[in-house]
């Protein structure tokens, strides 16, 4: 049921990308096609998704959401290519396929993160009401920024040349790396439906967990990370436990949180 109901969003969400991303023949074509070629390539859309459903069990509309939830996975897909970087990351391929970097050269592919990232607030900005576009660029500013995921990729930088980083450290990294961003995708839903501050809350705690445990079960998946500290059985308890906080948090939604908590079981048992 699960599989089915990720499926019907993912293609939801790929179909309003390839609405919302400038056509490959726009000039200067290039940068159009890398745009095209780095975000409709994929991905599992589970940050668009946590958006969707945030919205939706705070009692909001599909189409009312669908913007800031392709501009969560646009600022993904740059976050993607600019760790693919030779001077990241330095990764060949990205889902199976050539990194953009590969594929368009060094130059291009940083622009086409920027790209990304900007198209990503112009889209934010479609939103009627202008409080809601100022709490949503805000939330997601700051997510994604100095203190939030950056800060996480350079402190992840600083670490690579030791050979394994302490326990806290790996929290300070995954807690802004992964966890968010993942954290402002169910808050931002919530504050496009027009949620309570209670509400909005619980979502942001939901997603801040699930983040975490998404991290511990990558760490599995490429056996580094937390699973090489602590081993894969260690790493899945861990998320395990993380994942059960996280649904803690839906409880003051009742039944009506379901779909929720099936994404949470999705990233504890995923195999990619
Ligand atoms: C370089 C600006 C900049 C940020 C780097 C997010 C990030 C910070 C780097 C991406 C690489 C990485 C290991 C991030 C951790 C989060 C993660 C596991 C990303 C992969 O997400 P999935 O599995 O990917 O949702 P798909 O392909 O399904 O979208």
């Amino acid at each position: 049921m699960i599989k089915k109901y990720l499926e019907k969003n993912r293609r939801l969400i790929d179909k309003e990308l390839g609405k919302y991303l400038p056509e490959r023949i726009s000039r200067p074509r290039i940068i159009h096609e890398a745009m095209r070629y780095s975000v409709l390539n994929g991905g599992k859309r589970i940050r668009p998704i946590l958006v969707l459903e945030s919205s939706r069990v705070c009692g909001g509309r599909i189409k009312d959401v669908l913007p800031v939830a392709c501009a969560i996975e646009l600022v993904h897909s740059y976050s993607l290519i600019h760790d693919d970087l030779p001077s990241m990351d330095d990764a060949a391929t990205r889902r199976g396929k050539p990194s953009c970097h590969m594929k368009y050269g060094e130059a291009l592919a940083i622009l086409t993160g920027d790209s990304l990232l900007s198209l990503a607030f112009n889209l934010i900005s479609r939103e009627k009401n202008k409080a809601k576009i100022g709490r949503v660029v805000f939330e997601i500013s700051k997510a994604i920024g100095s203190f939030g995921m950056i800060g996480g990729q350079v402190m992840d930088l600083n670490v690579k040349g030791a050979k394994k980083a302490d326990p806290h450290t790996m929290q300070y990294i995954n807690s802004r790396k992964t966890a968010s961003l993942m954290a402002a995708a169910a808050k931002t839903g919530a504050i496009i439906a027009g949620a309570s501050e209670k509400e909005i809350k619980a979502l942001q705690k939901y997603g801040e967990h699930l983040g975490l445990a998404f991290q511990r079960v990558d760490d599995i998946l490429d056996r580094n990370g937390y699973a090489e500290i602590f081993g894969a059985g260690g790493a899945h308890d861990e998320s395990k436990r993380l994942i059960s906080k996280a649904e803690d948090a839906l409880e003051i939604f009742g039944r009506q949180a379901d779909n929720l908590r099936h994404i949470s079981d999705f990233v504890l048992n995923r195999k990619h």
